[in-house]
């Protein structure tokens, strides 16, 4: 971000805070990415990676869940600021081998923080730590794998193991380690989307009959009249889609963007692929801007519904497309009355938006023929985030905005393959109709119960009944709520294995015994004894297509995770499945996914194609809803918000431009205008001078629950304009503050976006950073 409004002095704790930035990406994004192109990676092997991203010969951008245009509309360069980070964060030619755990004791290195851990670099070699040592010391791939069988398999109830995955694991790994689950008769299948989209999956699957989002590309850059971007950052998060938003504002489609924060990628979009985004002052992105409260979502919309209730009432026949509510909806009438009867003034107070405010929205709804509300992080965790999910299809359903090109939710995911690991079935609850198909494919009987989600995981860990964890990827110990009940959680387990690229705090939480076990990442070849492989993955399109790495792998010792999970069910079960075919040659695996998984006929060929092929969605493709009564569903959701008792603040805790969750690239956030550390608190101005604080002081943070308080100590106060009585601070440091039993409603999606806090003076004169 170039343009800083106002520039302020550097706080005596050295945290530089402009303000709020009104423009995005531009030069300054260029010279950014360069740079750490360079650092991590050296020009030649810095250039010959980042021109194979996100093309279709090339390898998936490791970063977010946001898809590509077509094949044909693709540019040289097809990636991001924050894509080239994580690629570059990847490609490193640092290492984390023995000699590094030799000079390091692991308590030593639970002294670090997050940043610096995976600043050492690429994970080299398998590592072992013995119960009671101090030390991590490396061990042999067979004896890791039998260390881990053995362990499995004298659980006395498979159901004491935990298998977790986070959502950079591609389709083939992500199938087989379902499939090795089930087989060991567990449904133990936690997720990082346990903590992320779970609210707009249960929304949407109870409401359409598919929990995934219903637009392709096209419906935003050519089709949509009205974009609503609501609880997401794209300008940081998903920096690509500013790209698709400035298509479709050429073509005069118009931008609600509804956030507690003025997030800079809603101001200017300077394309950096342009030389009008590059020397211009760009193109202006979000036509309105709603400072909507913490948590005032499902307000925001119900009143968005009254609105146009009301403007029906005034105007019958011209607001609602009644053909479609009557042919392919229920529930109408219900939910009508229910926003008839709603009082203004609630709905006020809990928005924090003004009803001559959200009635110019309506109005502004009424001149878009297809509307599409993009929404993520900030509406997903929250105690009552489904049913704002779910009003939100309702807002859809009024004028008919489901199924049909320009129209449609759009849950935008935030992992590369989350959404493609939930299409392989990790998932803790599978239908039957799947675990069915799995069973006849591979002719065992698949536990039906249901497993342990992410919190549930934690729970169970905490109260000793979980021996055996295992994570395909992630960083569990920093990503979840309640840190401290975490951690000591994961040391409650006999024995914890991490497959893993870089080193994290999630490996220094050991059970009794541990496992490191490096894997090779997306930039990097794989090849096995068929020859070179490539994997599929699933972006948040439902666009499936391969991925194939180009650099030689970091170290010799480095394995697939498709192998490393083959591996460990030829350990477990020797090959009646197939185990070593799958390793050989991931065809074998994309042929059975084929039979499993519905809408993959033809997998290998289609798959094979430039571009990939697109997975159906029924309610899109043909206004069929495979809900319970084959009907789209409105529901009534009484406008609700979190309780914050006089005194206390809500806080909401976000991502930085410099992070990706808990991998933290640097200090800074660009966009919001902070240098050099991440202990901040944004706060509004009129909360600093109640709490009687001025701009830079230290504080500490304390959340209040009904199980008691929780402290994050040495914040620094920075003035922001939040909505009076919101406050934002950055995950995952404040995941401390997240107390265990604070989820959604039907989703247990962590509420780590309505955390009601106190706000004291710094009990110690020391900060963070
Ligand atoms: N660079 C980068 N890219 C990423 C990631 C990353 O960490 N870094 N993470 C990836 C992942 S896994 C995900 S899930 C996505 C996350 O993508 P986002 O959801 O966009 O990321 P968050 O920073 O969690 O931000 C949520 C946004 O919601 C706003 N917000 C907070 N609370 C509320 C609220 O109550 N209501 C409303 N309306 N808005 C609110 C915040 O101000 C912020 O702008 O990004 C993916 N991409
Ligand atoms: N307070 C708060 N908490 C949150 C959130 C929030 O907004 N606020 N957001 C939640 C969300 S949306 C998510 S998705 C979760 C994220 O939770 P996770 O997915 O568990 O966490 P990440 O930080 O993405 O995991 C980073 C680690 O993954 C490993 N890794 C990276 N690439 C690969 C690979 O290719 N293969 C393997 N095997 N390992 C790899 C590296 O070791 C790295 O340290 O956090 C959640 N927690
Ligand atoms: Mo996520």
């Amino acid at each position: 971000m170039a343009q800083q409004p106002r520039r302020r002095p550097a706080d005596p704790g050295g945290t530089h805070v402009p303000g709020p930035g009104r423009s995005s990406v531009g030069l300054p994004s260029i010279t950014e990415s360069a740079r750490y192109a360079l650092t991590e990676m050296g020009p030649r092997r810095g250039l010959l990676t980042l021109l194979s991203v996100n093309q279709a010969d090339g390898f998936d951008c490791p970063s977010c869940a946001w898809g590509e245009p077509a094949p044909e509309h693709r540019r040289t360069a097809e990636f991001c600021e924050n894509g080239v980070k994580a690629v570059a964060w990847e490609a490193t030619r640092k290492r984390v081998d023995a000699a590094f755990f030799a000079a390091h004791t692991v308590t030593a290195l639970r002294e670090r923080d997050g940043h610096w851990l995976e600043s050492q670099g690429r994970l080299a070699q398998p590592m072992h730590l013995a119960p009671g040592a101090t030390h991590y010391t490396p061990i042999t791939w067979d004896d890791a794998l039998a260390l881990t069988a053995a362990r499995l398999r004298e659980l006395p109830d498979p159901n004491r193991a935990v298998f977790y995955t986070s959502g950079r694991t591609s389709n083939e790994a992500a199938f087989l380690y379902q499939l090795l689950a089930r087989r060991l008769g567990t449904n133990n299948l936690p997720d990082c989307s346990n903590m992320c989209h779970e609210s707009s999956g249960a929304a949407l699957k109870e409401t359409l009959g598919d929990g995934k989002g219903l637009i392709a590309y096209d419906d935003i850059s050519e089709h949509a009249d009205l974009i609503i971007v609501v609880g997401q950052n794209p300008g940081t998060c998903h920096p690509r889609m500013l790209t698709a938003l400035e298509a479709a504002k050429r073509r005069g489609a118009r931008v609600i963007a509804a956030n507690p924060l003025p997030e800079a990628g809603f101001g200017r979009f300077r394309n950096p692929q342009t030389a009008r985004g590059l020397l211009g002052t760009g193109t202006r992105l979000a036509d309105r801007w709603l400072p909507v409260r913490v948590n005032g979502d499902l307000a925001l919309f119900a009143g968005l519904n009254r609105a146009l209730t009301d403007l029906e009432d005034a105007r019958p026949g011209t607001v609602l497309d009644h053909d479609f509510i009557d042919r392919y909806c229920e529930g109408f009438e219900a939910a009508v009355a229910a926003w008839r009867a709603l009082d203004w003034s609630r709905i006020e107070a809990l928005s924090g938006l003004s009803r001559a405010r959200i009635e110019a929205c309506a109005a502004e709804v009424l001149g878009a023929d297809r509307v599409i509300v993009c929404w993520a992080m900030g509406l997903t965790q929250h105690r009552n985030a489904v049913a704002t999910i779910r009003e939100i299809v309702d807002f859809l359903l009024l004028r008919g905005n489901i199924g049909r090109p320009g129209a449609g939710p759009a849950p935008i995911r935030g992992h590369s393959n989350v959404q493609g690991d939930r299409t392989m079935g990790i998932w803790e609850r599978m239908p039957d109709a799947f675990l069915d198909r799995l069973g006849d494919e591979f002719g065992f009987d698949p536990p039906r119960a249901h497993g342990l989600d992410t919190v549930g995981a934690i729970r169970a860990m905490r109260d000793g009944e979980v021996d055996v964890f295992v994570g395909l990827g992630g960083n569990f110990a920093s990503a979840t709520p309640d840190t401290q009940v975490t951690e000591a959680a994961l040391a409650d387990c006999a024995l914890t294995v991490h497959i893993a690229t870089k080193l994290n705090r999630s490996h220094l939480c050991p059970g009794t015994e541990a496992l490191l076990l490096p894997c090779l990442g997306r930039t990097e070849r794989d090849r096995q004894t068929s020859g070179e492989q490539f994997v599929t993955v699933e972006d948040t399109m439902a666009m499936v297509h391969a991925s194939r790495g180009r650099l030689l792998p970091g170290s010799p010792y480095l394995r697939s995770e498709v192998a490393i999970v083959a591996g460990l069910g030829l350990a477990l079960f020797g090959d009646g499945l197939g185990w070593r075919a799958m390793r050989d040659d991931y065809a074998v695996i994309r042929r059975h996914i084929e039979h499993v998984v519905p809408g993959f006929h033809a997998f290998e060929q289609r798959v094979r194609q430039p571009g990939g092929f697109m997975l159906p969605r029924a309610p899109r493709d043909s206004r069929t809803f495979p809900t319970a009564t084959g009907k789209a569903r409105f529901t009534v959701n009484p406008p609700t918000a979190a309780d914050v008792p006089p005194g206390h603040l809500l806080l909401t805790t976000v991502r930085s431009h410099d992070q990706f969750n808990t991998t933290v690239y640097g200090l800074d956030d660009r966009y919001r205008g902070i240098s050099g550390s991440r202990r901040v608190v944004f706060l509004n101005p009129d909360d600093l001078a109640q709490l009687h604080l001025r701009d830079g002081d230290l504080v500490d943070l304390i959340s209040v629950n009904p199980d008691g308080e929780r402290r994050a100590p040495g914040f620094r106060a920075v003035r922001y304009p939040t909505p009076r009585g919101c406050a934002a601070a950055y995950y995952p440091e404040t995941n401390v503050l997240v107390a265990l039993d604070a989820t959604a409603i039907a989703s247990n999606t962590p509420a780590s976006k309505s955390i009601v806090i106190r706000v004291e003076p710094a009990a110690h004169r020391e900060t963070g950073q």
